[in-house]
């Protein structure tokens, strides 16, 4: 092959890669299911964990441009189990239910957080973990303790403020750096989404694609 073409053909393999790494995550639904233990291997995964309706379904729906890919409700609690989508190569994205619902009884509650840490601490897939932070308000106290517990843990993640759209533009300055602070962290390590408005959603793409692509 002369240069000439080798270096065309090596440019439009980089042109296809980028338009690979920039769309919509192509998400199918696998499984669902109660214990970490009897999900399929996976060859990489990312997860999605944060109180309850603090955006999850919402925001999985949004990287995949479909809006009832994941179950969304206006009341908390909705997703109850943890649900697995994969991804064209085989690695996948996972969906838990949230924490912090008050009105859940409080068997059920412990037995959820049982089904959340149990899966963070076994599942060996695990590349990376999105902790959603409500923009509007949090971190909570909670969202603190798994931010701590993570920590502890040793689990790579990164925190995703949710619900951006929901924030004045005027207070968006000091949220950002409130947020942050609430989290011990700089403004620059959170990624900011809105799922309704499409904010910061290439973004995301962009980090799932780079711990997912094998
Ligand atoms: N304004 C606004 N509302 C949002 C956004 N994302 C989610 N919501 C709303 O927040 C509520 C909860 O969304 P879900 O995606 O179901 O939240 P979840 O974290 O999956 O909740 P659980 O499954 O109960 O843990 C719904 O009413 C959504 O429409 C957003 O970016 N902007
Ligand atoms: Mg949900």
């Amino acid at each position: 092959m002369s240069l000439e073409l080798m270096q065309r053909t090596v440019s439009l393999d980089s042109f296809r890669t980028l338009q690979v790494m920039t769309g919509p995550l192509q998400l199918t639904f696998v499984t669902s299911a109660v214990d970490a233990k009897t999900l399929p291997n996976s060859p990489a995964e990312v997860a999605v964990v944060g109180r309850s309706n603090v955006g999850k379904s919402s925001l999985i729906n949004a990287l995949a441009n479909h809006k009832q890919l994941a179950r969304v409700s206006k009341t908390p609690g909705r997703t109850q189990l943890i649900n697995l989508f994969s991804m064209p190569n085989g690695s996948t994205l996972v969906d838990l239910p949230g924490y912090g619902y008050a009105a859940v009884p409080g068997r059920v509650k412990q037995g959820w957080q049982k089904m959340i840490e149990g899966y963070l601490l076994d599942r060996e897939e695990l590349v990376n973990v999105f902790v959603l932070v409500d923009g509007e308000i949090g971190p909570t106290k909670l969202d603190v303790q798994m931010l701590t517990w993570l920590r502890a843990s040793e689990i790579p993640h990164t925190v995703v403020a949710t619900k951006h759209d929901k924030v004045k533009s005027a207070k968006r300055a000091t949220r950002k750096k409130d947020l942050a602070a609430g989290c011990m962290l700089e403004p620059g390590d959170i990624v900011w989404v809105s799922a309704s408005k499409g904010v910061g959603i290439e973004q995301l793409r962009s980090l799932v694609y780079s711990h997912l692509t094998l």
